[in-house]
């Protein structure tokens, strides 16, 4: 029978209309069903969607497919994270309003979306942007003051001279504004901060509850957070002249053991000791500039050349007062850690070295290898392994000790002096939230002359943008509007200022997942679905946000709770990170990125379809815009349809790793939908008898559950690429089944049950073409209304092996058995063999002996 082709454009759209008009993926509390909340980090809303995004999107949709079959409540929502620089860059590029841009956006990648047939909750859909979302963001930003969980702080910020805006790290390019050129200023700032450091300790420690989170992930918080356990302790000072300076210099060191090869004190730019000495010395003035361009950025801090000014301030070793440590101010020492100021031990720290070599300063070896070799020090610090044991030298009391015991040893001779106490320490900052920007939630606070800082009443929220706002000029948009920040003062009715600072778009994103559980509550999360929906069950995203995003949530759902807000402390039960996904890049011979579309081959060489010229391949990377080695979701769904876009996605890579696109691996994935699609027919054309244990259609029953069964369990471990490996095989074991020449009714029942678990099995992957199938097989009811296919127990052993049956030595029967048969069932199905029966002649069995899976043997 000729079969036409499976035509995704039809097919598609049309079930994509059914489930949305069925409301198929609607979720509504249901305490008689366990839940599943799946949830893809939400996106951006740059204007389309990416591979990236058909990747994740993808994959959680196969779980929530596969959950709901297996009988789960599940809640799969999407919305958008929709504040953020890139609007308000295109209001000032192009002229158009952040607002209509970020929303047109969102229509039209909401469109893709959908045509890529996922399984979401859409009437759940919210942006980050939306009024009513934000609303309940400042309402909380509100609660937070009054629990204590904000502080309003100056701190330093990366200032543009010229755009006069304050620049993220990101934004600083070798010390220099992304868009002005312009060198970059350090400047104080008044900010809010949201106060994460009061949970290093709980986020650090709960970090072992989540076990089900990649191992690397928790590794990249856990060094975020960076504890570190070390000694405080206060130097006493004294100026060129001797004279002793007050208050002396306070450093943290994790490294006490290595205090006799001190050999320099250095304090950061913005110590207040460098500061007040910088009035009178220019030289220092102007070094601390050359600091502050910079940038507030680690990163750069750290792969700058270590340089230093001397403040003419000497630190009196606490052991040998005669030992006097010349104080610098440093470039790489950091004023928002520790205390600031550190003692330099230049043999057994890199950044020491550098700097003792650059200045000139002593290189004193305090600790060395257990044997007792001498230590090398002239190239580079000696660094102790991981386990090594090493011991202290040149270091008085210390001597012979390990750098553990010479640590203790001399905490506990410094702890004694009340100069010193042992400390913690954390890497993690609190989290500074002000943004000077127009497109982001604002700040729910006002500013008055005698109140100080007043909240806006709950009853005023939301505190939204206004629209009339103009982006001709530098700086915050919201400062510049002739009215919007003068306000009465909620307090006194006295004139009043807004606050025109907005929210790092991080606080928006770290707790929409909550939000999800009930989009239209007048709360910010109803209790009742709070408590039914959370955690999320299985989060999915990419690694860049294994920190920042994890972290801030994790911070969040604590201090929500705090404020009385349902939530649970671990608002994502499962992580899941997926790999990129990489294509080759092509160049002309000139230099020029082309676009894989582009690119013809022609007599075995790669050229450009429009004019001819060669390409060159250069190299399978990251898809990115800037190398033009992307290919755009929407032309791969109109030429192949969303089934092969997603089967491809999830095919042969596992989903952690890279995932390379090809055209030829799109092609292939395309003509196995065609395949199943034929074979598919040909099965519904089968003559329908009831699928038994026949002889004929045994072996492929048994592969069909087989595979159910591994399927069930890959899906389990999100293992997309194994499941897939196991449906070719069961579309090859049908394929044989359809093709085999002796026909029974035993084997075209096992045809036609392969192809229905066949359909069903891979309707989270490919759901229009599993829809399609079904209906071709006959069924009135959806897939997506279908429980997931059970694998029968008794068809899931191994195998058959046949046994050979004596009665007192002598061969009298055969009998096909389970593999592995327990003994007991073994030798009541032999004894009942009419054979065995004849041969025992009546007499009762005196001895039976088993050889197991061989030879029973039957004495009587
Ligand atoms: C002396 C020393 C000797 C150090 C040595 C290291 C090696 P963690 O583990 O990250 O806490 N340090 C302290 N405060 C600093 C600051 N504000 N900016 C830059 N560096 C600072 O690191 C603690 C170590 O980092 C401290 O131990 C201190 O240098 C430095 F062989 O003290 B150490
Ligand atoms: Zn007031």
């Amino acid at each position: 029978m000729a079969v036409e082709r499976y035509n995704h454009r039809e097919a598609e759209p049309k079930w994509q209309a059914h489930w949305a008009s069925a409301k198929s993926f609607e979720a509504t509390e249901d305490a008689g069903r366990p839940k599943y909340y799946v949830l893809e980090m939400f996106p951006y809303p740059s204007g389309r969607i990416h591979m990236g995004h058909v990747r994740n999107y993808t994959m959680g949709d196969v779980i929530a497919r596969f959950r709901r079959a297996c009988g789960y409540n599940v809640l799969h929502p999407m919305g958008w994270d929709a504040f953020g620089m890139p609007a308000e860059n295109a209001a000032i590029e192009r002229g158009v309003h952040p607002k209509g841009w970020t929303y047109e956006n969102i229509a039209s990648m909401k469109s893709q979306l959908k045509s890529m047939g996922l399984s979401l909750d859409w009437s759940r859909e919210f942006a980050t942007c939306d009024p009513s979302y934000y609303k309940h963001e400042q309402a909380m930003f509100v609660d937070f003051l009054g629990a204590n969980l904000v502080e309003r702080r100056v701190s330093q910020v990366n200032w543009d001279p010229v755009d006069h805006t304050v620049l993220a790290n990101e934004q600083v390019i070798d010390g220099k504004g992304w868009r002005s050129g312009a060198p970059v200023e350090k400047r104080e700032l008044a900010q809010w901060f949201l106060k994460i450091t009061d949970y290093a300790q709980e986020l650090l420690s709960a970090l072992d509850t989540l076990q089900d989170w990649p191992e690397k992930v928790r590794l990249m918080q856990k060094n975020w957070i960076g504890r570190s356990e070390g000694l405080r302790f206060t130097f006493d000072l004294v100026d060129a002249n001797d004279k002793p300076v007050e208050g002396g210099l306070t450093v943290y060191t994790t490294r006490h053991d290595t205090l006799f090869g001190a050999s320099f004190c250095a304090v950061s730019a913005d110590h207040p000791l460098a500061k007040k000495i910088s009035e009178t010395d220019a030289g220092l003035a102007k070094f601390r500039q050359d600091v502050a361009a910079l940038g507030t950025s680690e990163e750069n801090i750290e792969r700058a050349e270590k340089k230093g000014y001397p403040l003419g301030l000497y630190a009196l070793h606490p052991f040998d007062k005669s030992k006097k440590l010349p104080v610098y101010a440093a470039n790489f020492v950091l004023m928002g850690y520790g205390e600031g100021a550190i003692f330099g031990c230049p043999a057994h720290d890199q950044r020491d070295w550098d700097f003792a070599t650059k200045y000139n300063l002593p290189i004193l070896p305090v600790v060395g290898p257990q044997d007792g070799a001498a230590v090398d020090v002239s190239n580079g610090p000696y660094l102790e392994k991981d386990g090594e044991e090493a011991k202290l030298i040149n270091s008085d009391f210390l001597n012979g000790l390990t750098v553990e015991a010479a640590k203790a040893e001399m905490a506990k001779r410094m702890e004694a002096t009340a100069h010193a106490k042992r400390v913690v320490n954390f890497r993690l900052r609190d989290w500074g939230v002000s943004r000077q920007r127009y497109w982001g939630c604002p700040i729910p606070v006002i500013h008055c002359k005698s109140c100080g800082i007043v909240p806006v009443p709950k009853d005023q929220l939301p505190v939204t943008l206004p629209e009339d706002a103009k982006f001709d000029k530098p700086g915050n948009p919201l400062l510049h509007h002739p009215t919007w920040r003068h306000v009465d003062c909620p307090k006194c009715g006295g004139k009043a200022e807004r606050e025109t600072d907005t929210f790092d778009t991080f606080i928006d994103s770290s707790w929409y997942y909550a939000r999800f559980a009930s989009p239209q509550a007048d709360q910010p999360v109803d209790p009742a679905a709070g408590k039914y929906w959370l955690p999320v069950d299985q989060y999915i995203g990419g690694v860049e946000h294994a920190i920042l995003h994890l972290l801030y949530s994790r911070f969040y759902a604590r201090a929500m709770m705090k404020i009385g807000q349902p939530n649970v402390a671990e608002p994502f039960a499962n992580l899941f990170t997926q790999g990129m996904v990489v294509h080759e890049t092509y160049r002309t011979e000139k230099g020029e990125w082309v676009l894989p579309v582009e690119v013809v081959e022609k007599d075995g060489a790669w050229v450009h379809a429009k004019n001819g010229e060669s390409i060159i391949l250069g190299g399978i990377e990251k898809m990115s815009k800037s190398k033009k080695n992307v290919v755009d979701p929407d032309t791969i769904i109109a030429a192949y349809g969303a089934d092969t876009a997603r089967w491809f996605m999830l095919s042969d890579t596992p989903p952690e790793r890279d995932l390379e696109w090809t055209e030829s691996g799109a092609e292939a994935s395309w003509r196995f939908t065609q395949k199943i699609w034929r074979q598919v027919n040909e099965a519904a054309a089968l003559p329908k008898s009831a699928p038994d244990t026949g002889a004929d259609g045994i072996a492929l029953r048994r592969t069909t559950h087989q595979i159910a069964s591994a399927i069930t369990g890959n899906l389990d471990n999100l293992y997309f690429n194994v499941a897939i490996a196991n449906l070719y095989k069961l579309a090859n074991a049908l394929n044989a089944g359809l093709a085999a020449e002796r026909r029974s009714p035993s084997l075209d029942a096992a045809c036609r049950e392969a192809a229905e678990y066949l359909t069903l099995l891979m309707a989270p992957m490919m759901p229009h073409l599993a829809e399609e199938s079904w209906k071709a097989l006959g069924h009135a009811t959806a897939v997506v209304d279908t429980p997931w296919p059970k694998a029968l127990p008794e068809l899931l052993v191994e195998d058959e092996v046949t046994i050979a049956i004596q009665v007192n030595g002598k061969r009298r029967d055969e009998i096909k058995v389970a593999k592995g048969l327990d003994q007991k069932a073994l030798e009541g199905q032999v004894l009942a063999l009419e054979n065995v029966k004849r041969a025992m002649e009546g007499k009762p069995a005196r001895k039976i002996i088993v050889v197991p899976d061989r030879i029973v043997n039957i004495v009587c």
